[in-house]
């Protein structure tokens, strides 16, 4: 077998690579190559000195963090690439002396080595305390005092805020209040299940859609309230600058003040569960006018389901409701064919509790029944209470579906306005 040593460097691409460092050939001596890289180290220096000064070094390229939108985004970019300038910088001269002395003082020249164990001369005491006060000062004042603006910029939710949004996170979808403007909305994922399964071929903003998105108002500081029903979750939007964990059972706050209209793409970033790469955030930013038109509409739509609440719902409208909303919400855990998840998800399909009462002989809700249980939820376990999040009418839409699909076959019907009575 030929092993090819020789023929590895006389290969030209190969030789091309070497060049900048040798021109001449394995036979020569070390010394010559140490002479050699020892004459081209300034031109290397150079060369490295302009890519990370040079333009082409500051435009966009895929790599960059996503454009910051927000105050809260461009000071903690700017401080961030500033911190990087002054870290690079620290690197390089340290590494360079560092290179420079192993070099110098090789066994090769004749170097001996120091005998002392601690600084003893006055000159070794500077050096050995120079570092030292410098870093405390690029720690703590050079880098410090911009760091610390930042975070108190950051923490400041409240001063001069136009307006409060309440986010609710929950297994695997958010919700989002106005609580000036009385609306309220759930935002879930969009993508299919075609595309997640690899069925379809998956679009462009892949596991980055939502059905509802968070809409606000540009050049307008907005509070956002976070809280949890159930694990800990993350609302993060990267060109928002925010990324804030909701908590179980506190009350957390950031705020943003979006600068340029458009669609911004987040995710929930904090491990929440079998669905937690299912559950992303859109914010779509507009102008102040086109959000109040959006207000005006959105509640008219709620007063008209209201309307709509009070008649009585045919059973063929009740289960169109239902299919809508069991494949929106419910369909992640029990799955779009009601046979849930064995283990972690019980089946409706044959449940004693989808095919048993839904109400007591005084028209109470019938405890642990049907309704109660998706009204109510059932504490400790990922069934969450549905009550404020949906309607009446799509409580009532669908449990109706959930009785009278997947093999069940209950005959009855929920009316809107039954709902409306027992909350
Ligand atoms: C995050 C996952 C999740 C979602 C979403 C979810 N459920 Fe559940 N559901 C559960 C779990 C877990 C249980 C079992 C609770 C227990 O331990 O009794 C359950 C139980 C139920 C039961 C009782 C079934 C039985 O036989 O115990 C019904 C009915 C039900 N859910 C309806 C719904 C409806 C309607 C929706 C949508 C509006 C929904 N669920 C959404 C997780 C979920
Ligand atoms: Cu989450």
């Amino acid at each position: 077998m030929e092993l090819a040593g020789a023929s590895i460097h006389d290969d030209p691409a190969i030789r091309v690579w070497r060049l900048p460092f040798s021109f001449c050939s394995r036979h020569e001596t070390a010394n010559f190559h140490i002479r050699q890289i020892k004459k081209q180290l300034p031109l290397w220096f150079w060369i490295a000195f302009f890519l990370f000064v040079s333009e082409p070094a500051h435009a966009k390229s895929i790599w960059d963090f996503q454009e910051p939108v927000t105050p809260v985004a461009r000071t903690s970019l700017a401080a961030s690439v500033e911190f990087m300038r002054i870290i690079m910088g620290i690197y390089i001269a340290v590494f360079a002396v560092f290179a420079y002395s192993i070099f110098k003082h090789r066994k090769s020249s004749g170097a001996q080595p120091g005998t002392f164990t601690g600084p003893g001369s006055r000159r070794q005491w500077i050096l050995a305390i120079t570092p030292f006060l410098l870093l405390i000062y690029i720690d703590y004042i050079w880098m410090g005092i911009p760091a610390f603006h930042a975070i108190s910029r950051m923490e400041d939710t409240r001063t001069a805020a136009d307006m409060t949004v309440k986010v609710t996170a929950s297994q695997w979808k958010w919700q989002y209040e106005y609580p000036d403007e009385g609306i309220s909305f759930v935002s879930a994922m969009a993508t299919s299940q075609g595309q997640i399964h690899g069925r379809e071929a998956k679009g462009e903003h892949y596991l980055l859609e939502v059905d509802n998105p968070l809409i606000l108002p540009t050049n307008k500081k907005v509070r956002i309230l976070l809280i949890s029903t159930d694990v800990i979750h993350s609302w993060w939007v990267p060109s928002f600058g925010v990324k804030r964990d909701a908590v179980p059972g506190y009350l957390r706050e950031m705020w943003v003040n979006i600068e340029k209209p458009g669609i911004y793409r987040g995710q929930c970033a904090q491990l929440c569960g079998d669905g937690h790469s299912f559950m992303p955030i859109v914010v779509e930013a507009v102008a102040e006018p086109q959000f109040n038109e959006w207000v005006a509409q959105k509640k008219a739509q709620s007063s008209q389901a209201e309307a709509v609440a009070g008649k009585a719902w045919s059973r063929e409208e009740l289960m169109a409701k239902g299919d809508e909303v069991y494949k929106v919400v419910c369909s992640a855990c029990h799955q779009a064919d009601g046979k849930g998840l064995p283990g972690a998800f019980p089946a409706l399909s044959g449940s004693s509790i989808v095919n048993g009462p839904m109400l007591d002989k005084e028209g109470h809700l019938f405890k642990d029944g049907h309704l109660d249980r998706v009204m109510n939820g059932k504490p400790g376990t990922a069934m969450q209470a549905f009550k404020n999040s949906l309607s009446d009418a799509e409580i009532a839409a669908v449990v109706t579906y959930e009785r009278n699909s997947f093999g069940n076959r209950m005959g009855d019907m929920v009316q809107p306005a039954q709902v409306k009575a027992l909350r």
